[in-house]
């Protein structure tokens, strides 16, 4: 006998349309997207998802760095909401899903609640964290880290783009900043679906990730400093090139994620040299070092070693270096109730499901600190993201989904 609701299931082509309309705003150059936090597109985003949760009969706050809160009322008013959402910004080769599933997957979620009239004890909040990647503003979770009160919001707003732009003034000039206290806002529970971004769940055959833990991230910004000089007339032993440091540490970093196989993982995605000018020898070079594993330990000892290997390799090639912490956060273990609820939603509708750790950050990372949260993930084609060919199948957006629904709907006490 089917219990109350169990065969309850959103619509999962209007899901689709809407993703796919939201992914004709900042688009990319290759069919995935380009809107990157605080820019033009991304205030196009916001506009859209708030026309879309005011015509679901939502009202939406809006804090002061930005975060967007689109609330469904429940029946007792003095209720905690339970809240759904992840971001919309994307990486500048970013894929349609990462972030988005989750935002629109919360608004699904209402649409389909109030298709069905239901209601819940709880209100439902759908929220859209601000700059969640990043990669235009350092650190990457940077408002959801404010709400968690892990960055002061001066701290936040003064962060800078490559052009020198601070957030708090490109916050102000797409008109995003609203007038709420940011972290003011308290949370029954908080439930982010997200594709995984990895190969696991594709290659196991499983529909659902129940995401017990987060991998922990550390950001370390690198910078060498050797001497510009000519590249044609200066002969070698003269020559200070810090892009030759750089290649020499960043093959330590290899080095050293590999001596923690198979969980460490260790990259650089931004990398400067200047001048960059092809007859020039790099006089500087910056780069950002991300170590990631759900040890704590692994990464206090992969940042040691890094640190090491930069100022020995600095030393033996008469460089100067500097290395900074410019990000990371501890790895994160999920609210026990909050993941059990996701994962009897799995097994309720059917849907093959496994417990997973996530390996990329998340806002729900740093909710996590300040309410009982959880993940929900889906499979990605190849496990690839943060690459405009990121993609997803409808019927995984759907499993996705719908337990989300499911899993929410547990934890915000549906009335009769
Ligand atoms: O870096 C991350 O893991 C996330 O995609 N911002
Ligand atoms: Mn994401
Ligand atoms: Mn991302």
């Amino acid at each position: 006998m089917a219990a109350a609701g169990e065969n309850l299931r959103i619509d999962a082509d209007r899901l689709w349309d809407s993703l796919m309309e939201m992914a004709r705003i900042g688009p990319g150059v290759a069919g995935g997207n380009n809107r990157q936090t605080l820019t033009d597109a991304d205030g196009e985003g916001r506009a859209r998802f708030q026309k879309w949760c005011e015509e679901a009969g939502m009202t939406m706050g809006v804090d002061r760095i930005g975060n967007m809160f689109a609330t469904r009322d429940g029946t007792d008013p003095d209720a905690l909401p339970v809240y759904v959402g992840s971001h919309l910004d994307t990486q500048p080769t970013g894929g349609k899903y990462d972030g988005v599933l989750g935002v629109l997957g919360g608004l699904e979620l209402v649409r389909t609640l109030n298709d069905l009239n239901i209601r819940t004890r709880h209100p439902i909040v759908v929220t859209n964290w601000t700059n969640e990647e990043g990669t235009r503003f350092a650190p990457a979770m940077l408002a959801s880290g404010v709400f968690a009160g892990v960055h002061t919001q001066d701290w936040a707003e003064d962060k800078t783009d490559a052009e020198g732009k601070r957030f708090g003034d490109e916050l102000d000039r797409i008109g995003w900043r609203g007038d709420e206290a940011v972290g003011a806002r308290k949370m029954h529970a908080m439930f982010e679906l997200h594709i995984e971004q990895g190969p696991i769940l594709e290659a196991k055959g499983c529909e659902i990730g129940v995401v017990t833990h987060g991998q922990g991230l550390s950001w370390t910004q690198v910078t060498v400093t050797g001497k510009e000089s000519h590249t044609g007339s200066t002969p070698m032993p003269m020559r200070r090139n810090a892009g030759l440091a750089m290649a020499r540490i960043l093959l330590e970093v290899e080095e050293i994620a590999l001596s923690h196989a198979p969980h460490a993982v260790g990259a650089a995605g931004h990398i400067e040299v200047h001048p960059n000018s092809r007859n020039v020898i790099p006089g500087r070079a910056i780069f950002t070092v991300d170590f990631r594993s759900p040890d704590l330990t692994v990464i206090e000892d992969m940042e040691a070693r890094l640190d090491k290997a930069a100022r020995r390799i600095a030393e033996e090639m008469g460089m100067q270096v500097e290395l900074e912490k410019v990000g990371g956060f501890d790895p994160v273990t999920f609210d026990k109730n909050c993941v059990e609820a996701v994962r009897n939603a799995a097994e309720r509708l059917g849907y093959s499901h496994m417990d997973i750790i996530s390996g990329a950050g998340h806002d729900a990372c740093w909710i996590n600190r300040v309410a009982p949260t959880a993940m929900i993930m889906c499979p990605c084609v190849d496990g690839l993201s943060h690459n405009e060919a990121e993609e997803i199948t409808r019927d995984w957006a759907r499993a996705g989904t719908d337990v989300l629904l499911h899993a929410v709907l547990e934890t915000a006490e549906v009335v009769a």
